[in-house]
């Protein structure tokens, strides 16, 4: 075996916002890949506007810098664990990887979740406590419980000595040494080139395995992914082995390789590095590109299962159509379809109805980010509520569970105890930090958080944080029955007044303002009671000749509570849906007809009776 010691392959890995991209941008930056007036900001890598906008990186990203002669290929990855097929998915690129442990928090589940994947794939770790900038840092708490860590999950004893460097990403600075100053990203640059091996290389005709796959108007598909065997250079003749097995030839029209935020083309490239070929239209992740004279597949990608399904189905509300500019079933099917291109674990399936797909992810937030992405792209669609996906092993019903960390205040813990034991949860852990902070640990079905977030920011005031993560399945445990109340359902189609919203506040919440069209069956605020109550927002005063006083004319309403995507999601019931539009997000029942409603309640109840 021989090595390429002008090259390093590492993956940034940790739990949800813990420093990754932050870090990535201290590493961009000290390596002067900007122009000195170029103005480049914070978080350089999160550059899709999604995750511009919740500052969090929902997709996996290839960069590289040089140091000291040395290319160092860096994959910043997604900390949020509904993305973790992006870190399945991109990890096996790297030979090392940077384990990010915020020095407050210290691990959390995500730390976990991503550690045994890079042990697993044999990856060298080397251990980064984020954030020692933070004057509540408890750094030396957090290397002990990182310890603790490594010592659960390792496979092999030289796991367990991991170099340790103390940053801080936002300032830029590494030290390996606590009591040193903090000068510059040195001290990582330094012990990625010392402790990270450097890529094994095969020579032989070319081989790469793609793991991540862009779009250029210009060069069309782009297939990035690692050389493990040979040479690539421009014109030469190629074939794509695909998961079929089945196989097809291309010529390959450029290699282009990786620097700061640029790809710039090169004559040729060589195993061990991480290069991005065109050429190929029909490439897929997990294929192999190689030499037509020995054309093996490398391994395929594995990435785990799914665990929440909803429905995406076309608008079939009395607006649809307007709103956007895709609305028919072919093009909502054919959009799905190709987001299994690059959207690795996420599933989709046609239905018994032809207007309906089910649309299979790792959570919720996995979900809504495919939405509101297509809800910008144009598209129009109706969805449902998302449902834990339940399946039969050994002729036994299982359902996914996952562990649920809670951080929150000391006063709401018997709020919260009392909402998860209706959701089937089990307190597994409770640690206080002495100073009135809680940190709870629960075992629960997936089917238990669905609805949960919401209910959880209500109860703490937003002073939560919560975190999931998938442990596997178990034994179903019955049905949850829903606590949520009922909602103000329209009763009419027209446009909401002031008037009729004041009534409708006399029974409840609303979520729309004066102005807003609805129509029958459209859910415009929720009340206290379990029922629905049907209400007519479209309601104007009658007019008498009689003037009334003019604190009559004009009804002072409580603004509505807006819910943004996610939580509209969250929100609804079986029996109701989230219509999403270019334009506007509005909850409906799935019957819009108070009749159908009533007649659909009482053969329900007939037949429970049977
Ligand atoms: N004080 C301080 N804040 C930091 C440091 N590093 C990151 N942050 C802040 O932590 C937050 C999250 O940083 P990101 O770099 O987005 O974290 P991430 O790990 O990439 O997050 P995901 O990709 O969403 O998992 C941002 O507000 C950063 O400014 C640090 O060293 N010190
Ligand atoms: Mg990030």
């Amino acid at each position: 075996m021989n090595y390429r010691s002008d090259i390093r392959n590492i993956a940034i890995i940790a739990h949800v916002d813990h420093g990754k991209t932050t870090l990535v941008d201290a590493m961009l930056k000290q390596s002067k890949i900007f122009r000195d007036n170029q103005k480049v900001g914070e978080l350089i890598m999160d550059q899709n506007a999604l995750e511009r906008e919740k500052g969090i990186t929902i997709m996996a990203k290839n960069t590289a810098v040089i140091y000291r002669g040395v290319k160092i290929n860096i994959i910043d990855t997604p900390g949020h664990a509904d993305f973790s097929g992006e870190v399945e998915r991109v990890i096996n690129m790297a030979d090392g990887c940077l384990l990010l442990v915020d020095s407050i928090e210290g691990p959390m589940p995500q730390t976990k979740f991503v550690l045994r994947q890079a042990l697993a794939k044999g990856l060298k770790p080397i251990v980064v406590i984020n954030k020692i900038d933070r004057h509540d840092s408890r750094i030396a708490e957090v290397l002990k419980l990182t310890e603790d860590l490594f010592l659960k999950l390792a496979t092999s004893a030289d796991q367990l000595d991991f170099p340790v460097v103390y940053t801080s990403a936002t300032e830029g600075t590494a030290v390996s040494d606590l009591h040193t100053e903090g000068r510059d990203i040195t001290p990582l640059f330094e012990c990625i080139l010392e402790e990270v091996p450097p890529p094994q290389i095969e020579s032989g005709p070319f081989q790469m395995l793609v793991s991540n796959l862009d779009y250029d108007s210009h060069k069309g598909k782009i297939a990035i992914g690692r050389i493990w065997r040979g040479k690539v250079a421009a014109r030469d003749p190629v074939v794509c082995v695909n998961a079929d097995g089945s196989i097809s030839h291309y010529e390959i029209s450029e290699v282009l390789t990786h620097l700061g935020l640029k790809r710039l083309e090169v004559a040729e490239a060589e195993a061990g590095d991480i290069v991005a070929v065109t050429g190929l239209d029909k490439v897929g992740i997990g294929d192999t590109i190689a030499s037509p004279e020995r054309p093996e597949a490398l391994p395929r990608i594995e990435v785990g299962e799914p665990t929440v399904e909803m429905t995406f189905g076309v608008n079939t509300s009395p607006f649809g159509g307007r709103e956007g500019r895709f609305s028919t079933t072919r093009q909502l099917r054919a959009r799905l379809y190709k987001e299994l291109e690059t959207n690795l674990s996420l599933r989709v399936q046609d239905t018994d109805s032809p207007d309906t797909f089910l649309v299979k992810g790792r959570g919720e937030l996995h979900l809504a980010i495919l939405i509101e992405t297509m809800r910008r792209e144009g598209y129009e669609f109706e969805v449902s509520r998302p449902e834990a996906i339940t399946k039969v092993v050994d002729g036994k019903l299982v359902e996914p569970v996952e562990a649920l960390t809670l951080d929150t205040k000391e006063e709401y813990v018997g709020v919260l105890t009392e909402m998860l034991s209706n959701r089937q949860a089990q307190l597994t852990d409770m640690r206080n930090d002495g100073h009135d902070n809680i940190r709870l640990e629960f075992h629960i079905p997936t089917k238990g958080l669905i609805g949960f977030r919401g209910a959880f920011l209500t109860a703490t005031r937003g002073e939560g944080i919560m975190n999931t993560i998938f442990l596997g399945y178990e034994a179903w445990r019955g049905a949850i029955v829903s606590t949520r109340s009922g909602a103000l359902v329209a009763s009419e189609q027209g446009t909401a007044v002031s008037y009729g919203l004041n009534n409708a506040q006399g029974r409840g919440l609303t979520f729309i303002g004066p102005g807003t069209l609805v129509y029958e069956g459209m859910i415009v605020g929720m009340n206290p009671r379990p029922q629905d109550i049907p209400i007519n927002v479209c309601k104007e005063k009658k007019k008498t000749n009689i003037r009334s006083s003019t604190s009559d004319i004009s009804v002072k309403l409580t603004p509505p509570v807006q819910m943004s995507l996610e939580q509209a999601i969250d929100f609804i019931n079986k029996d109701e849906l989230v219509e999403v539009t270019p334009e506007n997000i509005r909850l409906r029942k799935k019957l819009l007809t108070q009749a159908q409603r009533l007649r659909d309640r009482s053969s329900a109840r007939r037949s429970i009776k049977q």
